[in-house]
This record gives C-alpha cells, sequence and structure tokens, in this order.
C-alpha cells in the first residue's frame, strides 16, 4: 500500500519520466542480487577469504593466475545457474515501450550496466561498461572471444566448491586456440585499467544529453562510474535512486528491492 509521501514521489517521477527525452540507466550488482548473485561489498562480497575486489586486479592476475581463473570460474558457474529477475525484465519491457512509441515522443533509452554476469542481455541497448565473465582475451594476442563453456577448462572443474587454492598450472588453464601460446584472461575491465575507449565515447555521448538518470542497485563507490551520477546531476538532470538502502542524493529514492521498486516506478 503506497503511503502519501511514496504516492507523490511516484506520481512526481512518473511524471518526469513521461516528459524526459534522454533516459539513461546506471546497473550495479543490486540489478542481479535478486538473482542470486553476490554483490561486491554485501555479505557476498567476500570469496573463499578474500574480498573479492582485491582478486579484480592485474596485479593479482599475474601473481596468482590460477586463484584469479578460480574466482571468475566460481562466478561463471553461478552465473550460469541463474535467471534475469524482475528488474532486467523491467529495464527490457521498458525499453520495449520506448521504441514502440511514435518517433514524434523521440526519447531514447540506454541501459549501463558495471555488471559482468551478462543477465542484462535481454536490453538491446546495453553497454556493459567493465566487460563481461562470459568473453575472454589473450594476453598474447589479444584475441577476444565469446565463452559459455563449463567448465571453462577441465582443470578448473569442481574448483568452485573448494576453499582451497587448487595451484593449477598455467599450462591447464584457459589457453589461447588462436595463438596457442596465450593464456586467456577473463575479458573484464579490473582495477587500475581503463576502461574501453570506444565505450567511453558512448557513455560520454549519452551522459552529455541525459535529462534523467536510473541509478540502479549501486553503492557508488568505483569510479568513473560513481561520478556519472554528478556529471548528470550538474548539467540539470534529474537522478532518481533504486536501492535497498539511501546511497548518495537523488531527486527520486524508491527504497526497496529493485525487483519491485523498479516495473512499479516504470510502469510495466
Ligand atoms: C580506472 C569488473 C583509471 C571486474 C569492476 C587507487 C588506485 C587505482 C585506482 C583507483 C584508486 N582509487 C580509486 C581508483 C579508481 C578505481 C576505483 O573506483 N576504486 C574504488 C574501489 C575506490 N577504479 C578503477 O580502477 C577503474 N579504472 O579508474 O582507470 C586508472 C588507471 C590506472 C590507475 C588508476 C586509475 C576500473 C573500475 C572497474 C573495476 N571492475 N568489475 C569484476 O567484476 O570482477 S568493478 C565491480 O564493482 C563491479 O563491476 C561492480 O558492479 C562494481 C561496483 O560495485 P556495485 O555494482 O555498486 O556493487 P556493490 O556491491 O558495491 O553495491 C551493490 C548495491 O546494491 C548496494 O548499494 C546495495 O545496497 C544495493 N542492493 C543490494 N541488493 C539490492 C540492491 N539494490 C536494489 N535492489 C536490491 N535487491
Amino acid at each position: 500500500m503506497a503511503t502519501a509521501s511514496t504516492t507523490s514521489t511516484l506520481e512526481r517521477f512518473q511524471k518526469v519520466l513521461q516528459a524526459s527525452k534522454h533516459i539513461v540507466a546506471l546497473c550495479g550488482a543490486g540489478l542481479s542480487a535478486e538473482s542470486g548473485v553476490p554483490t561486491f561489498r554485501g555479505k557476498g562480497g567476500l570469496w573463499r577469504t578474500f574480498d573479492a575486489t582485491s582478486l579484480a586486479t592485474p596485479r593479482s592476475f599475474a601473481a596468482n593466475p590460477s586463484r584469479v581463473w578460480e574466482f571468475y570460474h566460481y562466478r561463471r558457474e553461478l552465473v550460469l545457474k541463474t535467471e534475469p529477475n524482475k528488474a532486467h525484465k523491467a529495464l527490457k519491457d521498458f525499453e520495449d515501450k520506448i521504441l514502440s512509441q511514435s518517433k514524434e515522443k523521440n526519447q531514447t533509452f540506454i541501459v549501463l550496466t558495471q555488471n559482468v554476469d551478462g543477465l542484462s542481455s535481454g536490453t538491446k541497448n546495453l553497454v556493459e561498461i567493465h566487460g563481461s565473465l562470459f568473453r575472454t582475451r589473450c594476453i598474447e594476442c589479444g584475441d577476444i572471444q565469446n565463452n559459455r563453456d563449463s567448465p571453462i577448462a577441465p582443470a578448473l572443474k569442481g574448483t568452485e566448491t573448494s576453499n582451497l587454492d587448487a595451484n593449477i598450472p598455467i599450462e591447464k588453464l584457459p589457453q589461447c586456440l588462436k595463438c596457442k601460446k596465450g593464456l586467456l584472461r577473463p575479458d573484464v575491465i579490473w582495477f587500475e585499467e581503463n576502461l574501453n575507449e570506444d565505450i567511453v565515447k558512448i557513455i560520454e555521448f549519452e551522459l552529455k544529453r541525459c535529462d534523467l538518470l536510473l541509478v540502479i542497485g549501486t553503492s557508488g563507490i568505483v569510479y568513473p562510474a560513481a561520478g556519472y551520477v554528478t556529471r548528470v546531476s550538474s548539467r540539470g538532470g534529474k537522478v532518481a535512486q533504486f536501492n535497498i538502502e539511501k546511497v548518495g542524493k537523488a531527486d527520486f529514492e524508491f527504497i526497496g528491492p529493485c525487483g519491485e521498486t523498479l516495473p512499479t516506478a516504470l510502469g510495466v
């Protein structure tokens, strides 16, 4: 049952949603939480005894490629058993609604996700800011391939249920089939790595024209994505936060699981 304040927030938001021309959804790990994918900074932020973010670095991979591949293998295997949730569907349905509108309305909508789980793949206009668990890149030749193999290498099989390092020799970790001499890495953006230039160009273009930013399930800690909110608000764009807790400043706040709040707010 909506209280007076939530009704006015919802009504005010939906008026702005209707009037907005360029709507951007900036998504984080909370978007996939209701699919059972652990967030980074919640209780799921630990893998074995490691802080997930400490493994998502080039240095960790160089120092212990087996441990880092075990971490990504664990996440691949977990995500392969999950489904998109009501929040992913709400974004897809909203995109369909925008695309089916007459040209006069000329609203645009794009999803910028920090997530690498691929669960937003139903959305057409999608940018995976930090790459994908299901893409590999050769550290020698740079070849990039989609890969949903389970396991991605036989030696990784079963490590997802272990709490101990498997210390897999490099030659038994995922290897490049193209150059046949390179170790593969996950095609994700690790900490201290720059975002892909082409992706940055798209993001810049969208942030410059965005008049409504939906910020969904992100703690707003990781840059440069965390800086996108100020980029929009400082130009007078409106910001709507969808989170289970209050994070940062916003014109509209929808506190609760985004699988519940997003479909209602987007009217889908
Ligand atoms: C860069 C891919 C230039 C990998 C990820 C010092 C040295 C070096 C760099 C830095 C530094 N200080 C700062 C930096 C920059 C650094 C950074 O921001 N660090 C942070 C930790 C301070 N950023 C970078 O390094 C970036 N590159 O800056 O390049 C450069 C170059 C060289 C040297 C310096 C700089 C690259 C960042 C990309 C890192 N890669 N992912 C992988 O996934 O394995 S980031 C990773 O965190 C994920 O992508 C994740 O999405 C992202 C952000 O986290 P969130 O999505 O927000 O998730 P979180 O768990 O935090 O929050 C979940 C939220 O959901 C919570 O608010 C929760 O309340 C909410 N929630 C939960 N359930 C629900 C919900 N909401 C709604 N409904 C629910 N049901």
